[in-house]
């Protein structure tokens, strides 16, 4: 009876394995569906002996760990790699956890320290043969292991001898999805929603479990799946069922599901005339929603939160502070160990007002008011995502409040998923900032995960990028930034470098030539749209709404701190925003040694010039040249890259499959035409201020500036 089984499973694995490989040649020929899991197969000199698979548990989880060490071995060494009961060869991966395989069990591996999604890879010996041990102290664990395995494989790592232990530096590794009920996503460039809210839950899209595939590989275990400007209905019985749906597909892959909730869902939900936190029937309205959600979703995260905030209602609107607000929220959902994301992206704005300083002055005076199950979330920088901003004062700021960093991997302000542009550089150099909040060394990276203040809940969140696109993304490279993204939550000391590289191998070639290409543009990629978007400091300075394409003098909006003239400031004497004393002092908000770096124009980091001074046009740089010059000279610089970048990916034409070339080709095409727009715009508008030419080595603009203020730039 077992040997049937066994036999049954092993004709299984061939099946599948045979199943993947003609959908990887036929059907899916390189459309970007297969993410950084296409599992090809490696160079036959960099195959490494593996025999069989020898894998426990018969959970769900146990499968998709079996499922993918079968299609992920067999793929990379060209050979169907099957599922064995027992070790009888050499090269054997024995996976599983203590409790659900004797063989591990009698291995002792030392697992007390990984906790509930560590994992540790070893080689050892069992029956005299030499096997590879993933092990964990939960399935969820031991997926995490596999995938990590397959990561060494597919980046040629040598397998023989592995002697691996790790365990995720933060607990909550979180996307966000800004997708509406309709379809339709907020800053969303690659399609419509993965849910499919009008067939849920009846029907549920098998994506949904690549996708949850995806994020497991990486190590994020939570999604929010509702738009911050949130919808109430998503919390009503027939919307929660949906979500149970979801849940589903994402509960193997170690994945829990938060919403978006509205403040006001007791009065448009539950008929109550007030949404005030501190009304008794508002609270039990709450709880009682709560009680019903994990009802259904056992494993529910809890909520994320927006209020207050461009518009959304929050409890503000009833007098009353975050902290009410969050509180309540947060006795809701805590018999059921949920959790509330607040979101600290505030900023009401009164006249004269600096929006980098709101979410500060909003939120800093609760530190320590906030309850044990409540995450503050911020976002990198003090406004909005830009291409470059300094990291936000509340890191450091709030030392006895559990924040989280919020990133945005969509490229809202980066050229949507037409511009390639990686963000790990990005990222790395806020995780890195110094905010010097208990001295030297308090970097962004130990407030995140809580070691520097000994923050009991850790977390991060990525707002999305994915969407109903073959290839997920938009664009094939910004797969990177979801990679990259997940990689860090899961370890925020990786280098970009390490990033790029593991990416590059597992998404499009191990083909050393080309890796090297192809991790240099990355790695160039983000610097090189700061330099044709916003240099030296510049920001928001994007054609307002879309925020596609520039629109520097554009001053109309309803609200001034969405008119990019009340960013950039150009008069006749120089550009940029004063934070300092002599203007709006907000670098004040930062501890002394930071702020008097930023605050003095001869310490200000020159990639931040004008986001803290008002640069006069003849200012000296370090260069020798004065402002104007070098400003111009960045907009060139970024234009230049651009065009190298298209004559390096041509030449890898044959290296790279036909269809994802050809995109990328497409792709690349645009971002040349868009980053010379930006030059000639933005060059045009601020010389009718600096009044000087421009300097040798910089393009004559192609059009004339009543043109491009006509007309924004489409996309
Ligand atoms: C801005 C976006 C807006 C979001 C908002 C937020 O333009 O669509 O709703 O952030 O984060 O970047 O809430």
């Amino acid at each position: 009876m077992k040997r049937r089984q066994a036999r049954n499973t092993k004709m299984q694995a061939v099946a599948l394995t045979a199943l993947l490989f003609s959908l990887a040649t036929v059907v899916l020929a390189e459309d970007g569906y297969r993410l950084w899991l296409r599992y090809e197969p490696l160079p036959s000199g960099a195959r490494p002996t593996i025999a069989a698979i020898v894998a426990a548990g018969d959970s769900p989880t146990a499968k998709a760990v079996r499922d993918e060490l079968v299609a992920g071995c067999s793929g990379l060494l060209g050979r169907t790699i099957a599922v064995a009961e027992r070790v009888e060869q050499d090269g054997t991966i024995v996976v599983g956890t203590p409790k659900s395989s004797p063989l591990i069990a009698g291995l002792k591996l030392p697992l007390t320290t990984l906790g509930n999604e560590g994992f540790v890879i070893r080689s050892a010996k069992l029956n005299g043969r030499s096997v590879i041990a993933i092990a964990a102290n939960t399935e969820v664990g031991a997926l995490y292991g596999a995938f990590h395995f397959l990561r060494l494989l597919q980046a040629q790592q040598p397998i023989f001898p592995l002697n691996i232990s790790q365990k995720p530096r933060l607990q909550l590794r979180m996307l966000n999805h800004w997708d509406n009920l309709d379809g339709s996503i907020e800053r969303g460039y690659a399609g419509r929603s993965l849910w499919n809210w009008s067939e849920l839950p009846d029907k549920v899209d098998p994506r949904l479990r690549d996708y949850a595939r995806a994020n497991a590989s990486l190590g994020i275990n939570a999604t929010a799946l509702n738009n911050v400007n949130a919808n109430a209905k998503s919390l009503n019985a027939e919307y929660l069922r949906k979500t149970a749906a979801i849940a589903a597909v994402f509960r193997p892959y170690g994945m829990r599901v938060f919403l978006s909730a509205r403040f006001s869902a007791p009065m448009e939900l539950g008929g109550l005339k007030t949404a005030d936190p501190l009304n008794a029937e508002v609270a039990a309205w709450w709880k009682q929603k709560a009680d019903e959600i994990y009802a259904l979703i056992p494993d529910f995260g809890g909520f994320l939160v927006k209020a207050n905030s461009e518009g959304q209602p929050g409890p503000r609107t009833y007098n009353r502070d975050h902290v009410d607000g969050a509180n309540m929220l947060a006795a809701a959902v805590a018999p059921h160990n949920g959790i509330v994301i607040w979101r600290a992206f505030v900023y009401d704005m009164k006249d004269g007002y600096d929006r980098a300083a709101a979410a500060y002055d909003n939120l800093q005076p609760f530190d320590g008011k906030f309850a044990a199950n409540v995450l503050l979330q911020v976002k990198n920088g003090p406004i909005d995502f830009q291409p470059r901003e300094p990291f936000h004062p509340l890191f450091g700021g709030m030392p006895k409040t559990q924040l989280m960093p919020e990133l945005q991997i969509t490229q809202e302000y980066l050229g949507f998923s037409n511009h390639l542009a990686f963000l790990a550089p990005m990222w790395r150099e806020f995780l890195d900032a110094d905010t010097f909040a208990k001295g030297k060394g308090s970097t962004v990276t130990k407030i995140a995960d809580g070691s520097l203040y000994n923050q009991k809940l850790t977390g991060i969140a990525g707002v999305a990028n994915t969407g109903s696109d073959r290839n997920w993304n938009g664009h094939h490279f910004a797969q990177a930034n979801w990679y990259a993204f997940g990689r860090l939550a899961w370890n925020p000391d990786l280098s970009s470098k390490q990033l790029a590289d593991e990416w590059v191998r597992a998404t499009f070639t191990n083909d050393p030539k080309a890796v090297r290409t192809l991790t240099r543009l990355l790695l160039e990629s983000h610097e090189a749209v700061v330099d044709y978007m916003t240099p030296l400091g510049l920001h928001h300075i994007m054609w307002a709404g879309h925020h596609y394409g520039p629109a520097p003098w554009w001053d109309k909006e309803r609200r001034d701190d969405w008119n990019p003239t009340y960013y950039h400031r150009a008069d006749e004497k120089g550009l940029g925003f004063d934070r300092t004393k002599t203007g709006s002092n907000s670098v004040s908000q930062y501890f002394p040694a930071v702020r008097d770096r930023f605050a003095d124009l001869r310490t200000c980091p020159e990639n931040l010039l004008v986001w803290f001074h008002h640069v006069p046009w003849d200012h000296r740089l370090k260069s020798g040249r004065i402002f104007w010059d070098e400003l111009a000279l960045h907009y060139q610089r970024g234009v230049d890259w651009v065009r190298t970048a298209r004559k390096d990916w041509d030449a890898l034409s044959g290296v790279i499959d036909a269809g994802r070339h050809e995109a990328v080709a497409r792709k690349l095409a645009i971002q040349e035409r868009d980053a010379a727009h930006w030059r000639d715009a933005c060059l045009l508008y601020f010389q009718t201020f600096s009044k000087r030419p421009l300097p040798s080595g910089v393009e004559k603009p192609q059009k004339t500036l009543d043109e491009y203020k006509a007309k924004s730039l489409s996309w």
